[in-house]
Parts: C-alpha cells; structure tokens; sequence
C-alpha cells in the first residue's frame, strides 16, 4: 500500500529539504506535483483540489518563506494536513461499553470486503484485550458462510452462535444478542451477508437487522483495492444505515491508497482498523499519524517499537534501544533479534516501518533464506567472539564455518553484512525522531 505515492512524496520533500531558501516558485512546483501523485495514488478529486488549496494557501505564508528551515517547514504542514485527512485522534477506537453490559457490534459490506474474516480477526483481539465475545453468523445468503464463520471462530477460540435451518437473519441476530446478554457476553460482532453490488436487498436486509438489534458499532468493512469504488458505497451505507466507522480489509495489498486517503474526508467516518493480511492477528489500529508518516517516506518509527513492544518484554526493549544508541550492538543481539524475526512479522512489514530502510535495503537485502544459517553460524561462535566481530580471522571463520555447516563463504557474507547494519544502526542512533520516539517508549 501507498508503495508509489510514498516514493513520489519522499522525492519531493527531499527536494525541497536541500535547499536553504526556497522560492514561492518552488512551493508552487512541489505542490503541483503533491497534487499529480495524489491524483494518481486514486485520491478523490474534491479531497485532492480541498488538499491542495489549503496546503498552498498555508505554504505560501511568510512562517514559511522566511523561516530557518522553509523545507522542514513545508514538510511539516504537508504531514499535519495529511495526518487530518486520514482520521483525527481517538475517533479510532471502538466505543465499548463496560464488562457488565453487552456491547453489540454488526458488521457490514460488499460481498467479499472482508467481513467474515474481520469478524473473526476483531474477536480475535478483543478476546486478548479480556473480553467475552460472541460472534454471530447471521450471513445466510451464501450457502458457506455460516460454515466459514464457524470454522474462523473456533481458531480464534471464539463461541459462534448459529441456527441451524433458520433463512431469516434478522431472526438469528436477535436471538444472539438475547442468549448473549443472558449469558454475560460482554460483546457481540454479528457477521452479516454482502453482495456484489449495492441492491435494494442488502439494504432493507442490514436495516432490518440494525433496528432490531440496535448496535453500539455498525462498522463499514471496505476493501481498499476497490479504490474509489469504496467510497462510493460507503456514503451509501451511511444514508441508509449509518456508519460509526470504517475497517479497510486488504490493506496489505499492492494498492495505490486512494480509498484509505478519501474515506474519511468524504464520508466524514473515522478508520478504525486496517486488515494487513489473512491472519487472525493482521487487525490493526489505524493510526493516521503513522500512516501520514508512511505516505511521506519518514518511516514508521512508532508502529516498529509497538511490534518490537509485543514480543519482547520492556527490559528487552531497553536493552536494544541502549545498544543501539551506544554503538554497542554485537552478533549475540543479532542472533537475539534474528530469533525474534519470526515474531515480528514478515520482513517487507518490517521494512516500511524503519525510517530511512525504504528503497534503501529491500527485502532481497536481508536474505531471509540466509536467515537460519546465519543463526547457525552465530551458535557456532564463543561468547567472546560474539561481541567482538572483528578479532574473527580466516582460521576462527574456518573453525565457525566447519562447526555450523556451512561453507566460509557464508561466514564472511554474514560478518560483512553485519557490519553494514552497525553502520544503519549508526544513522539511526543519530536520528533525533528515533531517539525521541524511543526514550518516549522506555518512559522517560
Ligand atoms: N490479504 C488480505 N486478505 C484479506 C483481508 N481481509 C480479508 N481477506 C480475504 O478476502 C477474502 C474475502 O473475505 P471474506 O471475509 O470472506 O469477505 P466477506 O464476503 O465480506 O465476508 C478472503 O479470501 C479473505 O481471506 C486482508 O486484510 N488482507
Ligand atoms: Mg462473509
């Protein structure tokens, strides 16, 4: 997602940045082109003229012209404006009422959106927030819905409530929500049909369902590829029922982002969640600054440590961010990270959200099948040798190679390229935003 626009945004604000004084000829040029990739990324026309106008009318002011730094300047109030664009502050999050009552969630889109899936992916992750949760197939439209639900819910672990034989969906939604209450589930996503094109049907079907279930959430699943399809549909849904926010499934996808970046400026919803993959555990809050900064090629510092956040414990963190900042990184911590990897998610994932990694390592860069007999070779090292790199000699490399079945070769392309990302991690120790982003994470 955003891989072109992202790149376009990059090159224009780098542009600008080398220059110590900047022309209004020069905002003019660099706003046009804004203008150009947004245009391109399949951003709404109204959302880009709104964009546009406001960003120049702002850029061309003296704060900017005459300031110290006009390209950090003008950086800074294309990512404020885009960061609006995208979403304001705590309209993200879900409005859930407290354990002790029952909070209802339904679920709406296009066939194929990606509602069943998401259901489940939300379950998912309000069950690990600690809360109990009742998925409800009320999809009777496709013959294997019910089925795909039931099957999604038990790998989540999640009670999906069905009636078998019943055609009514309007009847199974108010049946679950009864049993729910009855039986102290604290929410309810309910899982509804979709069709391939917006009909009179779907309508009444999700109406009729919404008031007679009365949901505290009624969230519009769109599929980010749809493009400005997606937003289209989703002022349909909110005339006709009412939207209280917006989940874009597929946001892993190859897409130029156009959707994600009209969405709430025409629709007037907030994002909530975005899906980045097939996984129970791909849901994940949508964060406006994040994704601005994303757009903007500044790297993802915040959403890197928060993954980072999961697996390793605060002291872990700690520990890294230190050695990191010292210069003090060696082959034990690498080992450390390689195992940890795995954790983390896939390595393009990763790439996007370190500052500065885009389009200058790539994912053949890391040689992930290279992966396991680095950690081999490492195991294969004394302790002292892991923290000093450089005393490893031809006839130590000899021995290591030998002891972890690998050729020399390997050995050396391992200490090389161990020694590259020393050198990455240098820039990033000197990066102030890394910096503040991470002693803002250990709390200080
Ligand atoms: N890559 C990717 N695929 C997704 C995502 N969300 C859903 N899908 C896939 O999209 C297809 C349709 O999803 P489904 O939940 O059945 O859509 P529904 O018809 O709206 O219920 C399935 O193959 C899903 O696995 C996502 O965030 N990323
Ligand atoms: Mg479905």
């Amino acid at each position: 997602m955003f891989d072109s626009i992202s790149t376009k945004f990059s090159s224009i604000m780098k542009n600008l940045s080398g220059k110590g004084k900047i022309t209004e000829k020069n905002i003019r040029d660099a706003v046009e082109e804004i203008k150009i990739s947004l245009l391109d990324a399949d951003v709404n026309l109204r959302v880009v003229r709104r964009f546009i106008n406001g960003t120049l009318e702002e850029a061309l002011g003296e704060k900017v012209l005459l300031s110290v730094d006009p390209g950090q300047q003008f950086t800074k109030i294309v990512y404020d404006r885009m960061v609006a664009l995208l979403g304001d502050g705590d309209a993200s999050l879900l409005k859930l009422k407290g354990k002790d009552a029952t909070t209802i969630i339904l679920m709406m889109g296009l066939q194929g959106s990606g509602k069943t899936t998401t259901a489940s992916k939300l379950a998912y992750k309000l069950t690990k927030e600690g809360r109990k949760v009742m998925l409800v197939a009320a999809d009777l439209v496709r013959p294997a819905a019910v089925q795909q639900l039931c099957v999604l819910g038990e790998k989540v672990g999640v009670r999906v409530f069905t009636i078998p034989g019943e055609k009514n969906p309007v009847k199974v939604a108010t049946e679950a929500v009864k049993t729910a209450k009855h039986e102290l589930y604290d929410t309810v996503i309910v899982d509804t049909s979709g069709r391939m094109h917006l009909d009179d049907v779907l309508m009444k079907e999700i109406q009729d369902i919404a008031s007679a279930i009365r949901p505290d959430e009624t969230l519009f699943v769109a599929d980010a590829m749809t493009g400005q399809n997606a937003v289209s549909i989703a002022q349909e849904f909110e005339s006709k029922v009412g939207i209280t926010g917006v989940i874009l499934s597929k946001f892993d996808s190859d897409t130029r982002g156009g959707a994600a970046l009209s969405l709430k400026s025409v629709v007037g919803k907030p994002i909530k969640f975005i899906g980045m993959g097939e996984k129970p555990e791909d849901l994940e809050t949508f964060h406006p600054d994040r994704i601005a900064s994303r757009i903007l090629g500044m790297g993802d510092v915040v959403s890197l440590v928060e993954k980072a956040q999961q697996v390793y414990d605060q002291e872990e963190a700690e520990r890294m961010a230190k050695k990191i900042q010292k210069n003090t990184f060696d082959l034990q911590d690498y080992l450390d990270q390689l195992e940890n990897m795995n954790k983390m998610g896939s390595a393009d994932k990763l790439l996007e959200m370190i500052p500065g990694a885009k389009g200058n390592i790539s994912e053949e860069d890391l040689h992930l099948e290279e992966l396991e007999s680095e950690k081999a070779i490492i195991r294969s090292m004394t302790k002292f040798e892991r923290a000093n790199f450089r005393i490893i000699g031809p006839s130590r490399r000899k021995r290591i190679a030998k002891g972890s079945g690998t050729s020399v070769a390997e050995v050396n392309r391992l200490l090389k390229k161990f020694e590259k990302s020393k050198l990455l991690m240098k820039k990033l120790a000197t990066n102030k935003k890394f910096q503040s982003d991470m002693l803002k994470y250990m709390g200080m």
